[in-house]
């Protein structure tokens, strides 16, 4: 199906929907974006990807062309206007036009695109067996030098993971801060369970903040978990009971291998399937109407 996208201030057929390649965002990475889901008409968490937004993009000084309202008014348009009750939404703001030089002076307005199509989600299959997952050479950047808390469209960080993984014929790969301890993956946080208690590592490590990630801690506290935000390695990730990964794509999916050793009895678990299911129903009634 022909999709319309929202691309400065105006809705256009997908085949239409140009950027000039004086985009700084396609130069250099320049810009801000994010992934969010529409489950039953309603968009999940919207305000919290709005605020994400905001954030990333007053870090990088990249000033909005809409208030917050104004943007989440255009996301729901965008699903109305494609007819969709479930749908992935991709909103990207990028620098905009300038000259071949880095300087975002030079870029005088943002380019701002919202698309919703439908998901490609994992297979089904993957949430019955679980994932095999690796550890990356690549470090997860320090704060100090691209804060992971920026959702940024420079993501060659995780892209360099992502390229291992593949190369090993796993699904997802396991990023590890500086100093040894585990981060995140590639495009997900990362979640273990031991003795029923759930882990998943501090901000500071260097995280995307998840939304997911988010929902899941609440999800699980209110269920009656123990969740504790702390710092662990790979030793404790390998002897760990269950450990899960979070995403808006991925939901919340079991790892079951992870660099060559087998998690807990080597099946999904327990917990990563009660909170999935407590996630899934929370998805198809919360969140604001398309
Ligand atoms: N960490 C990183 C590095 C991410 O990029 C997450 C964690 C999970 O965050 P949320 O807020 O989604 O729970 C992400 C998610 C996709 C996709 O299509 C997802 C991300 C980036 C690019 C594509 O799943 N970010």
């Amino acid at each position: 199906m022909s999709r319309r996208i929202f691309l400065d201030g105006a809705f256009v057929e997908k085949d239409q929907a140009r950027v000039s390649v004086f985009d700084h965002g396609y130069l250099y990475g320049d810009g801000v974006f994010e992934g969010i889901r529409a489950y039953c008409g309603r968009i999940f968490r919207l305000q919290a990807h709005v605020d994400r937004l905001f954030s990333s993009a007053k870090t990088v000084m990249l000033e909005i062309p809409y208030g917050k309202q104004e943007m989440s008014d255009l996301i729901r348009e965008t699903c109305r206007i494609n007819g969709l009750q479930d749908a992935y939404i991709r909103v990207v703001v990028s620098r905009g036009a300038g000259d071949l030089g880095l300087d975002p002076l030079k870029c005088p307005q943002p380019t701002v695109v919202i698309i919703a199509d439908t998901i490609a989600l994992y297979p089904e299959a993957l949430y019955r067996s679980g994932l095999k997952v690796c550890t990356s050479s690549i470090r997860r950047q320090r704060a100090e030098a691209l804060n992971p808390q920026i959702k940024s469209l420079n993501y060659l960080n995780s892209i360099l993971a992502k390229i291992e993984a593949n190369q090993r014929g796993c699904q997802e790969v396991v990023m590890l801060s500086e100093e040894g301890f585990v981060a995140e993956c590639s495009a997900d946080n990362i979640f273990m369970v031991r003795d029923r208690t759930i882990l998943t590592p501090a901000p500071h490590l260097g995280i995307l903040l998840g939304i997911t990630r988010d929902t899941v801690i609440d999800t699980a506290r209110a269920a009656g978990y123990e969740v504790i935000e702390t710092t662990f390695t790979r030793h404790e990730l390998w002897n760990a009971d269950e450990v899960f990964l979070t995403g808006t794509a991925a939901e919340i999916v079991s790892v079951v291998n992870i660099d060559e050793r087998i998690v807990g009895d080597g099946k999904p678990g327990p917990v990563a399937a009660d909170l999935l299911a407590q996630f899934r129903e929370r998805a198809k009634h919360d969140g604001d109407l398309i």
